[in-house]
């Protein structure tokens, strides 16, 4: 086995009698209270999940195990003149919970190298879309189409052992992982560059670098596409994505059933696809001021003609943050070093000054601070990707590598199939009555 798979193996054989003891000793313990409003209100804060994988907190931001994204920046590997790190050690840190050696992400880098080539009825299953279809349904057509690969369906039709299903779960994972880059070029030069332009990976490329090089890209691009997929990974496993190829999975649907359903969720406006209505919402306003900077009260104007109109302020307001994402701080950061004087930057910026006072002074939004949406599209503009439907299969692209993680773990510890209890209106009514 490789390094990571012996590495991520004994953290299976150690985690397995953490979650035994807690189910065997401690099953009965009541962990959180669920009232109407939750039930409801679309679940919001129920403490129903365990994921080792990632943490959010509303007031820190999210943890990738243990690790801040500041500190995943600085302590990942890096290539040689890099300024982001390898996508790769994540993947080692997601599985294994250790920040991995320069070595170790190598081995990775073969790995994956070895499971890219994506077969040709893929390239033919996006190339049958016409090409108004919104890209985020192509990928998902696409990934469903691999399904037939899957190597934990074979060796569950030979009679897997449960304690077994996390082995071929892995080889599927990172298989689907070192694919979903060429696929998401892929569907980009299909749609937005008339067929042509598509590269074939270099060899000599890590994952994030081989992406701005099947784009047509150059340097900063391959950072762009290090922390674009870094700081997408994970957001602990209650949000749309996440949930929902974590509760595919749980079925034994293997991970390509998972990540379409996955995908499917992201693309949703309130969710993913938020970093496109983004760039369609500056758009709106840069077309208004035929490209003149507003004044702020010009822009304070613009968001309160959005909220009268009974719509959201998208890249703003979170499920569970109660303050600035930090991964919209990580892409500020980027862009005042790479592109401080950019109009649409300077677009963003003029709207953090303005928008948590409306949304605070609106009353409504629990949290009026700027999500990672906010800011990652301006940041693909000015690289010259302006086709913002794209941008939610870059999102898509580094989701999965959270989300396969999480359904590797899932299947290591046995997590069973998923299944809340719902109830009537009726019953509610009963029960509030007799409080
Ligand atoms: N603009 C206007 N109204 C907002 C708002 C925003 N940015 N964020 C929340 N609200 C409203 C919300 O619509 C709700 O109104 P109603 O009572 O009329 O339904 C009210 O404030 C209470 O909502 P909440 O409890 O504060 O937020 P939710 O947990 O219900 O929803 C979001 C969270 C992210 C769906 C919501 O903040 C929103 O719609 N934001 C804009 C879309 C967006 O940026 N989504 C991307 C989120 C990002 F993290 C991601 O998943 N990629």
């Amino acid at each position: 086995m490789s390094k990571l798979k012996d590495t991520l193996y004994q953290k299976i054989l150690d985690h397995r009698k953490r979650t035994t003891k807690l189910l065997k000793k401690s099953g009965d313990t009541v962990i959180d209270q669920v009232t109407v409003s939750q039930i409801i209100g679309g679940m919001r804060g129920i403490k129903s999940l365990v994921t080792d994988i990632s943490y959010l907190d509303p007031y820190e931001g999210i943890r990738y195990r243990g690790y801040t994204l500041q500190e995943v920046l600085s302590k990942l590997p890096k290539a040689e003149g890099a300024e982001m790190p390898y996508v790769e050690g994540l993947y080692y840190l997601l599985l294994t919970g250790e920040m991995p050696s320069k070595e170790e992400v190598e081995e990775l880098m073969v790995t994956f190298r070895n499971r890219r080539i994506v077969p040709r009825y893929v390239w033919d299953v996006i190339d049958s879309f016409p090409s108004e279809s919104h890209p985020m349904a192509i990928l998902s057509a696409a990934v469903m189409s691999l399904e037939r690969e899957s190597h934990f369906n074979v060796k569950y039709k030979q009679g897997l052992s449960k304690m077994d299903y996390w082995d071929s779960t892995f080889e599927d994972a990172t298989n689907l992982i070192a694919k979903m880059p060429l696929i998401g070029a892929y569907i980009y030069n299909k749609l937005y560059q008339k067929g042509k332009g598509h590269r074939y990976p270099d060899p000599s490329m890590d994952l994030g670098a081989n992406f701005a090089y099947m784009m047509g890209k150059d340097k900063p691009y391959d950072d762009v596409s290090r922390m674009y997929f870094i700081i997408h990974a994970d957001h602990e496993s209650g949000n749309v994505s996440a949930h929902t190829g974590h509760l595919v999975a749980s079925t034994l649907s293997d991970v390509y059933y998972s990540i379409s359903a996955m995908i499917n969720g992201l693309a949703g406006p309130l969710h993913g696809l938020a970093n496109q209505e983004v760039l369609r919402w500056l758009q709106g306003l840069r077309n208004q001021m035929d490209g003149k900077l507003p004044s702020e009260d010009e822009m304070k104007q613009y968001v309160w003609d959005t909220l009268n109109k009974g719509q959201v302020i998208p890249g703003y307001g979170h499920a569970v943050l109660r303050k600035t994402d930090p991964r919209y701080t990580v892409q500020r950061e980027f862009c005042l070093k790479h592109m401080p004087e950019d109009e649409l930057f300077k677009y963003v910026d003029a709207l953090y000054k303005v928008v948590p006072g409306i949304l605070r002074e609106q009353g409504k939004a629990k949290n009026p601070w700027p999500n990672v949406d906010a800011q990652s599209g301006v940041v693909q503009w000015h690289y010259g990707i302006t086709e913002y439907d794209f941008y939610t299969v870059l999102f898509a692209i580094g989701r999965s590598i959270g989300v396969l993680s999480n359904i590797i773990w899932d299947r290591a510890l046995g997590y069973p199939l998923e299944r809340p209890k719902s109830v009537t209106t009726d019953m509610l009514e009963k029960m509030v009555r007799s409080t």
